[in-house]
């Protein structure tokens, strides 16, 4: 091999090119397939003669240079994991009413009295980053993070060098799927930031920061490095069940030699589970380790399985969050951003503080009445008082959610501050922003001729709960959307027809290469079969979030039934009648709210949305590049898959609840009338008019029992 300082430009050009193509294919086999082609001396050897090339010739660093890479890869660079079973979120709890709330509506659903005995886990909520890991005959086969909940990243090799994480477990069911928390202790955060800034490399915000990136390294020896920890809480798929309780399978999750968190405990009732927050609430500043707030868990498995889910979170949990940290700053300025519904939204840009570990330098103002000093019924907040650009503000955080404006301390008031003049016009696109009654957000009526809106749908569009186009975030939209290169989301599914021969245009921009461009056209053609719930979130109407978009897809068996829909319920008379009694609705208006999470706001935005020329235009040209995927049949093997199913008179085995929302689970439409579109009737004593109307159309009629049977096992 020639020395680095007697290579000619056109040998270091040549050489970096196929560098590059070794490494990446050493990192693929080491890290995706878990399968290492190279010593890991030969791997460094091939780095530092790549990193010796780049510094003799900086000019012929290559844009995609292996010396970026390791370590920093995005997300695209681990392999994808589909979960078994879904890695759900938690509900939150932010007081003590929430958690008595939370037990009332657990023993409406299960009909339970207030007598009834009903036992609760309650745990610390780690402050880490899930992970799920698969054993397979005692093996741990493979480690993925939580993503979005569905699909995951392949972080075996990394996982693996977590002490907490048994690679095998000798008296292990066949299958066993664990998951927890991976986190860091504040001592390992400490001495961590210390190294990093001894050696010139980034430091973490917080212990939490410092988890997720040292675990989400395409170079597992980085995470070796650094000192990971994990706590077992839940499972996933199982070829034999844990236990009868949540506190009896953690026990069994402690036997194969995890670490459980021993501050779990059980709480007969939401006095002693209060107490028990209570008490871990006195102890979180000595545990070492970060934790923000309390997860309860219904003990009992059995009835876990009978309260079962709403679309991302389960009925039988809920996290009791701490109280929000604060901080007092200065509030610079207010700026207005404009968003995909066209809502403007105050920002207030502060002097950065840091509050609970974590650095904040904006916080959301929600809407101009908020600033004034009002609430959302129009009585004062903060006593009244006002927010003023140049204000000294109390800002806290709760969990995730972005930083809010507590408090204003009126004596630092500076003399010149003015009372802030909510706009009236957007300053996007000069559109007349208004406000409807009874509505406290004010909205450009730009519509997609606002190049604010325009370019929020269309992040909302990519956005990974959407079509999440590997490739296409927000900042390849941004570009793209400045070129021209799209205004809306047909557009994307035309790149490929419009730069496919050459790629010039775009291989030429900064940040794209032959192969990454031609990797865009791949994920996109990959998108354009799309599930219909994905379809439907990614579409960006007012109100329809991703689990109305799950409720609205499990509903309607295709787009188009959807669309007409909303079509003749454009031509229905609107609703008066405020509750949501669907019965008292005109037909296709009934239709939406019979659904359940379907409410009066969304099927308004949604049927409104759809009547609008423009917008639907913009719907129509979209649909013409996809499939769209109906509902994934979760309950194939389900008898009751697909049929309409009504339940009348009186169950005595189950709730109303309990039995819509097995129904649904299972592939049913659950429907409040009889119709010749009804399939089943299931009929408890009492049952009046509905089951005649049943027999006068031949409907089957099954009683509580029958119901049972059918769907035993299932
Ligand atoms: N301690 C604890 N944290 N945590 C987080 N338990 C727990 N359970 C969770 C989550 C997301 O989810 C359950 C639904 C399994």
């Amino acid at each position: 091999m020639k020395d680095v300082q007697t290579l000619t430009q056109e040998e270091a050009a040549a050489e970096l090119a196929q560098l590059a193509i070794d490494l990446s294919a050493a990192n693929r086999a080491y890290h995706q397939n878990d399968a290492p082609e190279i010593s890991d001396a030969d791997y460094d050897a091939l780095k530092r003669r790549n990193a010796e090339i780049e510094a003799q010739f900086p000019e012929l660093k290559r844009t995609d240079s292996p010396t970026d890479k390791v370590g920093a890869e995005p997300a695209s660079g681990f392999q994808k994991i589909t979960h078994s079973v879904p890695m759900l979120s938690l509900g939150n709890a932010f007081d003590d009413g929430d958690v008595t709330e939370f037990d009332r509506s657990i023993r409406k659903y299960l009909g339970f009295g207030d007598e009834d005995p009903l036992a609760y886990t309650a745990e610390p909520k780690i402050d880490g980053l899930s992970l799920s890991l698969r054993y397979e005959n005692g093996q741990l086969i493979h480690a993925a993070t939580r993503g979005d909940g569905t699909t995951g990243e392949n972080v075996t090799s990394n996982a693996r060098t977590i002490a907490d994480i048994p690679a095998h477990i000798p008296n292990a069911p066949d299958l066993l799927e664990i998951r927890g928390e991976v986190y860091m202790s504040h001592a390992d955060f400490e001495a961590l930031n210390t190294r990093q800034s001894e050696t010139g490399d980034k430091t973490f915000a917080n212990p939490r920061n410092a988890a997720a990136g040292s675990l989400r390294q395409l170079d597992a020896r980085i995470t070796e490095s650094r000192p990971l920890c994990f706590f077992a809480y839940a499972w996933g798929s199982l070829s034999a069940p844990l236990g009868e309780t949540q506190s009896g399978a953690i026990q069994q999750l402690k036997n194969f030699g995890f670490q459980i968190n021993e501050l779990t405990k059980t709480c007969n009732g939401p006095v002693e589970m209060i107490e028990h927050y209570r008490d871990i609430e006195t102890k979180r500043a000595t545990l070492g380790y970060d934790i923000d707030g309390v997860v309860y868990k219904v003990d009992d498995l059995a009835l876990q399985a009978r309260l079962g889910f709403r679309s991302t979170t389960p009925r039988w949990a809920i996290a009791h969050k701490f109280p929000a940290e604060l901080a007092w700053t200065r509030l610079e300025t207010i700026d207005i951003q404009v968003g995909r519904t066209g809502a403007l939204s105050p920002v207030a840009r502060l002097q950065p503080v840091t509050v609970g570990g974590v650095i904040v330098s904006n916080a959301t103002l929600h809407n101009e009445d908020y600033i004034a000093g009002l609430g959302g019924d129009g009585s004062k907040i903060r006593g009244g008082k006002d927010i003023r650009e140049g204000d000294w503000v109390q800002v806290y955080r709760a969990g995730d959610v972005i930083p809010k404006v507590a408090d204003v301390d009126l004596t630092k008031r500076p003399k010149t501050a003015m009372p802030y003049v909510f706009p009236t016009v957007c300053h996007e696109c000069g559109s007349d922003a208004i406000r409807d009654d009874g509505d406290a957000i004010r909205r450009c009526t730009g519509g997609l001729i606002c190049p604010a809106q325009a370019i929020e749908k269309l992040k909302h569009f990519v956005s990974r709960a959407a079509f999440d186009i590997e490739g296409l975030g927000a900042k390849q939209v941004e570009q793209f959307l400045e070129d021209g290169w799209i205004k809306e989301p047909a557009d994307i599914f035309e790149l490929r027809a419009r730069f496919g021969a050459g790629l010039q245009q775009l291989k030429n921009r900064e940040g794209w290469g032959e192969k990454s461009a031609e990797n865009l056209f791949d994920a996109i053609d990959e998108r354009r079969t799309i599930e219909f719930h994905r379809f439907l979130f990614g579409l960006g109407i007012r109100h329809l979030g991703e689990a109305a978009a799950k409720d609205l897809a499990r509903n309607f068996a295709d787009w188009e039934t959807l669309a007409d829909t909303a079509d003749r319920a454009a031509l229905e008379p609107a609703t008066t009648d405020a509750s949501k009694d669907a019965a008292a609705q005109s037909p296709a208006w009934a239709t939406f709210l019979e659904i359940d999470g379907i409410g009066r706001a969304l099927t308004q935005s949604l049927v409104a949305a759809l009547a609008q020329d423009h917008e639907r235009a913009v719907i129509d040209r979209l649909v013409a590049h996809l499939t769209i995927l109906p509902p994934e049949d979760q309950a194939s093997d389900s008898p009751v898959a697909g049929k309409t199913v009504v339940f009348t008179g009186t169950l005595e085995k189950m709730t109303r609840a309990e039995a819509k929302a097995r129904a649904e689970a299972l592939g049913a439409k659950v429907s409040g009338s009889v119709s010749a579109k009804t399939d089943l009737l299931v009929a408890g004593p009492g049952a009046g008019s509905k089951a005649k109307k049943a027999t006068d159309l031949g409907i089957e009629t099954i009683d509580e029992d029958g119901w049972i049977a059918l769907i035993d096992g299932l």
